[in-house]
């Protein structure tokens, strides 16, 4: 029985590299699927005319197909629905995810091509739904799901959470998939589900609850060394609503991880109650470059109203402890909230200047389906639940007038100024490594502050200590091998590249590199092999891209070559154009991607 599960964002995401990348939990229920036997496969539509959309359900023929279905995207996933529907009116079809869930009936009412909506979590929800289906049972006493009947529709028995998230599967060993760019889809890693926290503008209390449930940390190790060894992959983000939240597990974790020897930076978010010095330091010793914490607001009117839980002395130290250990602080923040006043919005402004994140994003308050805001936004505005299909919105705004434009607009404008003078000093960057101790992540950007600098022999001396640290260290040989490069050693400069590939073989830029470095030596048949197998391991490689061209313009014959295209040789390429990109880790602020991200290697 074929399954297909798909994911379409809404046409305006389609190039945000975020956006565009599907929801880790289509992953997870691919991966139920596929080891209970199902023929199931992933599809991420995003970036797919609707003519190729067609093309593909045509060709697949799936008899159950499984959509998310969030606020943002509703329009995208309910075509995507109809499109299946109209091509093969035997296609079952269910819907899942926070719009599906918390409007289910509204869902089954007004959208015939719907045929089921799955309620909350779903891998087992949809593993029962697929053996009814294939069986010829009765789905009627599966619990979990919203289904239709003559003249309306009803919801069968709650499904209980899933006890143990050991028993996933992880996403990425399953990953059949069509249009899925998998180098950028499986950076993003879930290691628990709920939030204890209950702001009023957050659907996961109810979706996911406020009881934590966690994957071990073994569990997350064994991905972790999955992703590096089959992927390469060398940077992950863990979105957990609260990474942090207990701190017995996220020491164990952190030391987990530096023990294990991979060659990892990493980013989370959480909340500024759920750190203190001691899981800092660790984090940042386990590779953390950067924390997203949600904090909304300045004023302590404005946070009570969100019921946020938080006290503003609690971001002021969180915030504080972030910059001592030396990682990047981003920040979220909220404007337009019903009754904010311009005291309120200067409060926010003062906390900002005062706790220097290196970049945040502010949003207007939205109001989705299942938050607590819900009901009384709707009141206030005078909609209902047809809202969601008479509006494009991605989202219920509540405020639009002038104050909350010009509230928006002021913080917004404080978060791009603390960006520009919250940068750590080389001081700090040494204070940071006192802090934190010996450790790879403290000393690599100790490492980059200098040069950055212009000091190139004190961050060799850095990046020299990386291996005594972590003898191999990926993070060492590449950053000698690009400071070799830069001072014209290719030949160095190959030998640390070669290094970094004996570390995580598969890190397509450290072949791409090399490729760079054998270019340089003319030693072109081997930079053309290295540039080759960087676009295997990940065909969005830019570094890979113009390798191979320039190598192609290198063999042609001097006459017929064009002055203008000529350019140094590949130290530009390394040094300024995607060099420093790969430590940049990907955060949802439209921050530089990793190399390559803006192509989709499908
Ligand atoms: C990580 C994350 C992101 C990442 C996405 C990375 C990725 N590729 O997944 C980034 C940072 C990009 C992101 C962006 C945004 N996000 Co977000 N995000 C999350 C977060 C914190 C975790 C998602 C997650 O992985 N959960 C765990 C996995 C296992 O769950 P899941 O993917 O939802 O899938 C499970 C169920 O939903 C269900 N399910 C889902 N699909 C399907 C399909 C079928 C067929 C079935 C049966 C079941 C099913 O079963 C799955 C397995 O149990 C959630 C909050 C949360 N805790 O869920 C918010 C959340 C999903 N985000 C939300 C929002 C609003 C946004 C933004 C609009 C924020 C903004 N203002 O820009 C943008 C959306 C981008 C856009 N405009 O299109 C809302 C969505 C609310 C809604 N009703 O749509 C959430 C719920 C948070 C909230 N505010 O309440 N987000
Ligand atoms: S906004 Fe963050 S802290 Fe608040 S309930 Fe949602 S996930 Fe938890």
């Amino acid at each position: 029985m074929k399954i297909l599960l798909a994911y379409r964002c809404q046409y305006g995401g389609r190039n945000d590299f975020y956006t565009r990348q599907m929801p880790v939990g289509l992953g997870t229920i691919n991966a139920v699927l596929r080891d209970a036997g199902f023929d199931s496969r992933l599809a991420n539509f995003s970036r797919f005319t609707w003519s190729q959309v067609e093309s593909a359900l045509r060709e697949i023929r799936p008899r159950i197909l499984g959509i998310s279905l969030f606020t943002f995207n509703r329009g995208a996933a309910l075509k995507i629905a109809q499109v299946a529907r109209k091509m093969d009116p035997s296609v079952f079809v269910v819907v899942g995810g926070p719009h599906a869930t918390h409007l289910a009936e509204r869902v089954l009412a007004h959208h015939p091509a719907v045929d089921a909506v799955a309620i909350g979590e779903g891998e087992e929800t949809l593993l029962e739904l697929a053996r009814a289906l294939s069986l010829g049972r009765d789905r009627g006493s599966i619990p979990g799901l919203a289904l239709r009947r003559p003249g309306g529709s009803f919801r069968t028995p709650p499904r209980a959470p899933l006890a143990d998230l050991d028993r996933i599967p992880h996403p990425s060993a399953h990953y059949e998939s069509i249009g899925v760019d998998r180098f950028a889809q499986f950076e993003f890693l879930i290691t628990s589900r709920g939030c204890p926290a209950r702001c009023t503008f957050c659907s996961t209390p109810k979706f996911w609850g406020t009881r934590l449930r966690y994957r071990s940390a073994d569990h997350v190790l064994d991905e972790l060394r999955f992703l590096q060894e089959r992927f390469g992959l060398v940077s992950v983000s863990f979105r957990d609503d609260t990474f942090t939240v207990d701190k017995k597990r996220t020491l164990f974790l952190c030391r987990k991880i530096v023990d294990s020897g991979l060659h990892l930076l990493w980013d989370c978010q959480s909340r500024v109650n759920a750190v203190d010095e001691e899981r800092l330091i660790w984090m940042r010793r386990a590779g953390c470059q950067h924390i997203q914490y949600g904090v909304e607001s300045g004023s302590k009117a404005v946070l009570h109203q969100l019921n946020k839980g938080i006290h503003l002395e609690q971001v002021i130290q969180a915030c504080e402890l972030t910059r001592k250990v030396g990682m990047d602080l981003s920040v979220y923040l909220i404007t337009g909230v019903q009754g904010e006043t311009a005291e309120d919005v200067q409060a926010t402004l003062r906390l900002i200047r005062r706790v220097r994140p290196h970049d945040g994003i502010v949003s207007p308050l939205v109001v989705y389906p299942g938050t607590a805001l819900y009901e009384d936004v709707k009141r206030l505005k005078g909609v209902d639940d047809s809202f969601w299909d008479s509006s494009r919105s991605e989202g219920l705004l509540v405020r639009d007038d002038p104050d909350s434009i010009l509230a928006y607009r002021q913080v917004d404008a404080a978060l791009k100024e603390a960006a520009a003078t919250g940068l750590y000093s080389l001081d700090e960057r040494r204070e940071h490594k006192r802090v934190v101790g010996r450790f790879v992540a403290p000393t690599l950007s100790s490492g980059e502050a200098l040069e950055e600098w212009g000091k190139p022999g004190e961050a060799e001396a850095e990046y020299r200590e990386i291996l005594e640290i972590h003898p191999g260290s990926l993070w060492g040989h590449l950053r000698l091998g690009n400071l070799a490069e830069m001072g014209g050693d290719a030949v160095r400069a190959a030998e640390h590249y070669r290094q970094a590939i004996g570390a995580v073989p598969r890190y397509h830029l450290a072949h791409s590199l090399l490729g760079s470095a054998l270019r340089r030596l003319e030693k072109h048949e081997e930079a053309g092999d290295e540039f080759r197998i960087a676009l295997r391991l990940y065909p969005g490689d830019r570094i890979a891209c113009r390798g191979l061209s320039l190598l192609r313009r290198d063999r042609r014959p001097k006459t017929s070559r064009v002055p203008s295209l000529r350019r140094k040789p590949s130290t530009g390429l390394t040094a300024s154009l995607a060099w420093p990109s790969f430590l940049q880790h990907p955060i949802p602020d439209g921050q530089p991607r990793p190399p390559g991200a803006e192509s989709a290697g499908q």
